[in-house]
């Protein structure tokens, strides 16, 4: 089955519900406790909502609390890509290829379009939150 489109036939993107939408809790009650060095983001400099993400960790001094993988900003229809190349690099955390591994192995029905960025947990294996305006 074909993702969603990105675009729409008249040029207008089209925007699709966040599929993941759990939180990080000081108190962990959300099932995600606030833990240095266990979660990680994957980005894409070539995204302005991914931008959002990685300015208010710069902002915010969270580099060495959470870490931070960039995808190749060239994207073909195999979706967004782990190779190494100015300013991104394979995966060290997980091994994937395509960020689609990250999907699959959080709902392996998952269907909709594989969007950055999201927030990986490396303890439970699987994405905590693709909602942007949430991780921020
Ligand atoms: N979360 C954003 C969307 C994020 C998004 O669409 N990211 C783009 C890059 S800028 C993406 O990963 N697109 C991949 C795809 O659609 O296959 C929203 O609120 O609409």
């Amino acid at each position: 089955m074909l993702s969603p489109k990105e675009r729409s036939d008249s040029g207008a993107f089209e925007r699709q519900e966040d599929a993941f939408t759990d939180w990080v809790t000081a108190d962990g009650s959300s099932g995600f406790p606030a833990e240095s060095g266990r979660y990680h983001l994957y980005v894409s400099l070539a995204c302005p909502w991914a931008h959002r993400i990685v300015i208010v960790r710069r902002l915010k001094g969270l580099q060495k609390v959470i870490g931070m993988m960039v995808v190749d900003p060239i994207r073909d229809d195999r979706g967004w890509a782990f190779r190494d190349g100015p300013g991104c690099s394979v995966d060290p955390v997980n091994g994937f290829e395509y960020l689609s591994e990250a999907y699959s192995a959080t709902d392996p029905g998952y269907r909709g379009r594989v969007i950055v960025p999201v927030l990986w947990d490396t303890k439970t294996n699987r994405i905590v939150s693709n909602s942007d305006d949430d991780l921020m």
